[in-house]
């Protein structure tokens, strides 16, 4: 029997009318007004440390002693400037560059431009966002807001191939005033052929609760190009994920491809018109799903349990919270 109760079925004059087409409890949208972002023009201040991790992994992190990977998610408003202090704890040189936002050449994070950090020193990196508007020639300015991402530029190489490859990298949301608000984000980096920099089929795996409004960040980074898919669930493919209207022309997708330094972002409303389940996540290139590119959405019903899911079955992983906004 189908699970969305479109089951049950009259003869009519020959033909099959479906007379019920209810949704089953758990597919249920979400129901109370979105939340939304208010007008930038903040000035806001962040610590960001360096560090080693185990393993010869490296990672960025808002306290010492905290470093994840991926690094936290830097959350602002067209219109704010953000100062971070940065601290290289690390024995080698490392630094912090930054897509999509508007930074002067001292803030590059590039040894070409002597804005990279020695060990042990710090430095203060400005990142500034605009909202979009009419130039004095009549044409358009875009506005900062979109999903974006930081990354080390120095470590190992020129390009930071070295730090990138070992976790120095992590996601930046530029909102537009108006944007609508998740309840939650989870960033997922493929990395060469990690996601986050995990061992192969041990996720990372996100939780939510069905109803619950989720933002994923995906970002690309290393050698090869990808195609991230998800199961259950569907994004359109603009700016914010999510289609303005029903004239909206973007085009509405489950999969993308993706090569390095590619980002993209959209929400999803867990489990809307499919229930709770262990969603697969994960690149859709066959050999790369086959060697471990894959983690799973774990979408709870309100009781917390998830049908057909057995967590013994699979490892399962903490995934950081770590956010600056
Ligand atoms: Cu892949």
């Amino acid at each position: 029997m189908d699970r969305r109760g479109f089951n049950r079925r009259v003869l009519l004059g020959g033909a099959v009318v479906a007379t019920s087409l209810s949704l089953a409890p758990e597919a249920v949208s979400a129901a109370a007004p979105a939340k939304t972002a208010p007008a930038g023009g903040e000035v806001k201040r962040i610590k960001l440390y360096a560090e080693r991790l185990t393993g010869g992994q490296m990672g960025y992190g808002l306290e010492k002693g905290k470093a994840s990977i991926p690094g936290p998610l830097i959350e602002l408003n067209e219109g704010d400037t953000l100062h971070i202090e940065f601290e290289n704890t690390m024995d080698v040189a490392a630094s912090l560059h930054v897509h999509g936002l508007d930074y002067e050449v001292s803030s590059d994070g590039t040894r070409l431009n002597r804005s990279d950090v020695e060990p042990g020193g710090t430095r203060t990196y400005t990142w500034r966002t605009h909202a979009p508007g009419r130039r004095a020639d009549g044409t358009w300015r875009a506005g900062s807001a979109g999903y974006w991402h930081y990354h080390d530029h120095v470590v190992g190489t020129e390009h930071g191939t070295g730090g990138i490859r070992n976790g120095l990298y992590g996601p930046v949301i530029v909102r537009r005033k108006g944007d609508v608000l998740p309840d939650r984000t989870y960033t997922i980096v493929f990395n060469d052929m990690s996601i986050n920099n995990q061992p192969a089929h041990s996720g990372p795996d996100f939780e939510a609760t069905v109803g619950d409004r989720v933002e994923f960040v995906m970002i690309t980074h290393g050698e090869y190009y990808h195609t991230f898919h998800m199961h259950g669930h569907r994004w359109a493919d603009n700016r914010t994920g999510l289609l303005t209207g029903p004239d909206d022309p973007s085009q509405v997708v489950d999969n993308k491809i993706v090569g390095p330094a590619d980002s993209f972002g959209f929400q999803v409303i867990a489990g809307e018109g499919v229930g709770a389940g262990a969603w697969m996540y994960h690149c859709h290139v066959q050999s790369h799903s086959d060697m471990g590119m894959v983690g799973l959405f774990l979408v709870k019903k309100a009781d917390g349990t998830i049908p057909g899911y057995d967590p013994h079955d699979h490892e399962q992983h903490d995934v950081s919270d770590q956010h600056a906004h």
